[in-house]
């Protein structure tokens, strides 16, 4: 099979250590990194999502074939970010996963593009209280704080940090994303802007900052 099909097989079977070896070998006979995110990590992370769903895979293959995602992740952020080189500062956001919220997969993609299209991120990591986001809000260096949040249990943190943040009035815009939530409830929660995957979050951060 292809590398491609080899490489989505090896996240889904948790196998970190192969699953590098054939990206790194893919990268280095010139082929695209951002493939290895739409062509391998998501499909995979998918299938991976659908056999937990229906009770074939349990927590410990999640958390392997999470892992070995990550890998994948981190070798393109590597990849992508000293091919690009370049440092436009076209501005900087905040990013982080939510509180109560462990899934940084997403939101880590999103910030390495955010990087490679010339944004500085300060990425504040996963499980992020309140108070650390508005912490770092009110220092005013960053132009739009990014939410992710994966689970239909914690999106409602999402309402709390941006309700929070207009509150105080600070001149910092809020856009959120992951996968259970949408444009309806970005609007709902008085957020500026919502993104389905990480390209459209570029878009959508160009767009605000005009
Ligand atoms: Co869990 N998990 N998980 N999990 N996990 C889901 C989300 C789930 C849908 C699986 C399922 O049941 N089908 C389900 C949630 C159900 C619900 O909402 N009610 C679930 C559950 C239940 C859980 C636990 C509770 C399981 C347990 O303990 N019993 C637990 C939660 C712990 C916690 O958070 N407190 C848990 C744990 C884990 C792992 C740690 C094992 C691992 C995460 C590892 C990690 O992130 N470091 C994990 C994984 C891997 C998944 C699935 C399989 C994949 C998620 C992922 O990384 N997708 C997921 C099933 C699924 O989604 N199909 C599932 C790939 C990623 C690139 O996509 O994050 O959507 P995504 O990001 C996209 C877009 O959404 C968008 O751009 C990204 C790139 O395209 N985007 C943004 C994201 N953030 C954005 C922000 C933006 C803009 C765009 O602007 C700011």
């Amino acid at each position: 099979s292809s590398p491609i099909e080899q490489m989505k097989g090896m996240i889904v079977q948790g196998d970190r250590g192969g699953v590098l070896a054939v990206a790194r070998r893919f990268l280095s006979e010139g082929g695209e990194p951002l493939a290895l995110i739409n062509d391998v990590v998501l499909p995979a992370l998918e299938e991976v999502g659908r056999l937990y769903e229906c009770g074939d895979y349990f927590l410990p293959q999640l958390i392997s074939s999470a892992e070995a995602a990550q890998g994948v992740c981190d070798l393109v952020e590597q990849a992508v970010l000293s091919r690009g080189g370049t440092l436009k500062d076209r501005g900087c956001i905040l990013m982080a996963t939510v509180a109560g919220d462990i899934h940084d997969i997403g939101k880590n993609i999103v910030s390495m593009v955010l990087k490679s299209h010339g944004y500085k991120v300060i990425d504040l990591g996963k499980d992020v209280a309140l108070e650390k986001i508005l912490e770092e809000a009110r220092k005013g260096e960053a132009q739009i704080v990014g939410l992710s949040a994966l689970m239909t249990t914690t999106m409602s943190e999402m309402e709390r940090v941006t309700r929070k943040i207009k509150g105080e009035n600070l001149s910092v815009k809020v856009i959120i994303g992951g996968a259970a939530v949408s444009q309806n409830y970005a609007d709902h929660i008085g957020a500026d802007g919502y993104a389905p995957d990480a390209l459209s979050a570029v878009r959508l951060v160009e767009k605000l900052l005009g």
